[in-house]
């Protein structure tokens, strides 16, 4: 009988593992942790409440929100603001950053960037959803926080994680010590240790794309997409096509079972879709910490150079065989690329 270990218990364990050990990031991953689990009993009984459908408003991206995530965003900010560790949050639901300037957190050293409940437009289908944040320390010890000290590379990231609210509710974070999974125990209401020390396979045989999109997407891409249908069987290929349309749950299954997810520039978003700091930067914090790799197609994602919050990024993150292929299609004209056998 292995011995359980809860998140908290792990934390604290860890936590002379990553500098400022003063308990500060623990109790931030704390807080974090008691909210998603608020967070998980309404998405569980979505269909009993009137909590499903659209809320009647749109959030700074103009996509129509769902009553669930305005209720995770609420909860998230309400733990993080009692908490006392955070100074700032950056939330995909609002425009501007919440300064959090209340007494317990005046000398408040982390800034988080989340998307409270990503995938959302899976709520009312009972498809996975999940909830993904960031965690920066601030640049200066005091004072007010500035943008630059917001606009962080994803390589500054101290923590970061997501909640995949699924056939069971997991929780995953690195510090940058390695990638380690917990799952909510629901008869003792508590995340305990399922998946420690997570590693990506190097290779896998699983696409995820939006290929609805085809027609819209570079060159390069489709000729990935071709590629990955090939009859090969010395290269496992055809390769298998797995799209959830939730970011949280596509990379879950590939950091568990291998495979790469693909969100290429298309030409109804030029710059990418889905947004660099609050799931790109995670995510791949994570990809990487597991021992995969995440681009946008010539730049590491971690090392983007953040010029405003709601910014987007193509994105090509998973097993780093599989990447690196993706790499070459999208920089290599399709002759070369398939001349050279990728
Ligand atoms: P599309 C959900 O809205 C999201 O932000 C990600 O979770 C998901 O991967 C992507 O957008 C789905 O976008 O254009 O394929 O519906």
């Amino acid at each position: 009988m292995t011995k359980t270990i809860t998140l908290g218990q792990f934390i604290i364990e860890k936590q002379s593992d990553f500098p400022y050990a003063k308990g500060e990031l623990s109790r931030l991953l704390r807080d974090i942790g008691i909210a998603a689990k608020i967070v998980n009993r309404e998405v569980n009984k979505a269909g009993l409440v009137d909590i499903l459908g659209d809320n009647g408003t749109t959030n700074v991206q103009g996509e129509g929100q769902k009553k669930l995530d305005v209720y995770a965003d609420e909860q998230f900010i309400s733990a993080l603001r009692s908490g006392g560790e955070c100074c700032v949050v950056a939330s995909e639901e609002h425009d501007e950053c919440i300064f959090i300037n209340s007494r317990i957190s005046q000398h408040a050293k982390y800034i988080v960037c989340i998307d409270p409940l990503d995938g959302s437009s899976n709520i009312d289908v009972n498809v996975s959803v999940g909830t993904i944040f960031s965690i920066y320390r601030r640049i200066a010890n005091e004072g007010p926080v500035k943008p630059e000290e917001i606009l962080q590379k994803g390589i500054h990231q101290v923590a970061a994680g997501y909640v995949v609210y699924g056939s069971s509710t997991m929780l995953v974070y690195t510090t940058g010590k390695g990638v380690n999974g917990f799952t909510l125990d629901p008869s003792i209401g508590e995340f305990c240790l399922s998946h420690p020390n997570m590693q990506i396979p190097r290779d896998g045989t699983i696409y995820s794309i939006n290929e609805g999109n085809y027609i819209k997407f570079p060159q390069g891409v489709k000729d990935y997409i071709k590629y990955c249908q090939v009859e090969d069987s010395a290269g496992n290929r055809p390769y298998t096509s797995r799209y959830i349309g939730s970011m949280v749950a596509d990379v879950h299954r590939n950091l568990i079972k291998g495979g790469v997810f693909l969100y290429p520039t298309t030409s109804s978003h030029p710059r990418g879709k889905l947004r660099l700091m609050y799931e790109c930067n995670p995510l791949a914090f994570i990809v990487e910490q597991a021992g995969g790799k995440a681009t946008d197609g010539h730049r590491r994602i971690l090392d983007i150079q953040p010029e405003e919050l709601h910014q987007r990024t193509p994105v090509f993150m998973g097993s780093t065989e599989m990447v690196e292929k993706v790499e070459r299609f999208v920089q290599l004209p399709a002759e070369e690329a398939f001349a050279a056998g990728y």
